[in-house]
């Protein structure tokens, strides 16, 4: 009798969803989820939001356990994607740089100059461009919930003001895992190393290189001015949102309910873990750069005309990468900029 009515409901699921009914009791003990840096970053904030609304909303039912410093994954945050999609890793909050050595198009984030504020930002993330790219890493074996944010991306160093491309010289600039960005760098005639963001921190310590780029929030909770990283120039060159994702298998072993509750409490994750990534850094709220200036440190803020010259010299780089990004989603994304 219990036999018949368990085959009678699962036709039942069959038939409205397409799918076999995942059962609770087959869930894991602890979900593993990767990200590069923990709290109190704004991109650890919004990983342990999603856990913790998850844990809540399912009784329980899902542990996710944050595992930071990409740490599934020896330090190496180029081969999270790749991870998680064998299963090595449940689920991610991880960075479209360093997932684009996989999926090229999210190296849409990475063009030089292609998002002059958040609005644009926003444009790319909420419209068509991000659509494809969830449509892109959902055919890679990952399931997209919804988007966090590490931030625009400033660039930061030891050595001198920055105000022109000139400026940059012959400095050694630790750049993260995404080819292009040596490509920018290169062009700007700095001296472009690759590391992971592991590396970088004892490389920025002993002064194994000369400056870096990250976003603000990174800046001050790492205190980088400690580290004579004294000189920051607000250029707005790129941003970093960041992806809360969950691999394949995993996401079809929860039941509907389940999956739903997980999905949601992604969105709201983001969105509280975006409002911190700002916090500081917009409208007439500038306090985190107030905080920053207050350290003694060098802010330089550049006008239309010198954030022009770097717009310039980098346009060779943005040029080259429209291919291989994907002309067409490069278009999309001007076009989504243009009328945000
Ligand atoms: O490595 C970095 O610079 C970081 C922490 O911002 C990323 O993972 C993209």
């Amino acid at each position: 009798m219990r036999r018949t009515l368990l085959m009678a409901g699962t036709a039942l699921v069959l038939a409205l969803t397409g799918q076999a009914p995942a059962e609770a009791q087959d869930y894991k003990d602890e979900y593993r989820v990767s990200t590069v840096v923990p709290a109190p970053f704004p991109w650890g904030i919004a990983a342990e939001t999603w856990a913790e609304l998850v844990a809540e909303r399912t009784d329980g039912r899902i542990r996710m356990q944050i595992y930071p410093g990409a740490q599934l994954v020896q330090g190496d945050q180029t081969r999270e994607f790749t991870a998680m999609r064998r299963g090595v890793i449940d689920m991610a909050v991880g960075s479209t740089i360093n997932w684009s050595p996989q999926i090229a198009e999210l190296n849409i984030f990475s063009m030089p100059f292609l998002m002059p504020d958040y609005d644009a930002l926003d444009a790319l993330t909420g419209g068509p461009v991000g659509e494809r790219l969830f449509e892109i890493i959902r055919s890679n074996g990952v399931v997209p919930l919804g988007w966090a944010e590490n931030g625009f991306r400033e660039v930061t160093n030891s050595q001198r003001a920055i105000r022109t491309p000139d400026d940059m010289q012959g400095l050694k600039m630790r750049v993260v895992g995404s080819p292009i960005y040596n490509d920018i760098f290169t062009a700007l005639g700095a001296n472009p190393t690759q590391m992971s963001w592991a590396d970088a921190q004892p490389a920025l310590t002993t002064g194994a290189v000369d400056g870096q780029e990250n976003p603000l929030t990174i800046y001050t909770v790492l205190r980088m001015h400690e580290l004579g990283q004294t000189n920051v120039t607000l250029w707005h060159y790129v941003a970093d949102p960041l992806i809360f994702a969950v691999n394949e298998q995993v996401w079809e072993s929860f039941t509907a309910e389940d999956q739903e509750i997980v999905a949601q409490a992604a969105l709201d994750a983001g969105a509280h873990g975006i409002e911190v990534a700002r916090a500081g850094l917009v409208g007439d709220d500038q306090s985190l750069i107030e905080q920053i200036e207050g350290f003694g440190v060098n802010v330089i803020r550049l006008s239309d005309e010198e954030r022009q010259a770097f717009v310039d010299a980098t346009r060779p780089v943005y040029e080259a990468w429209r291919d291989r990004i994907g002309a067409d989603l490069v278009s999309m994304a001007e076009e989504s900029v243009a009328n945000r």
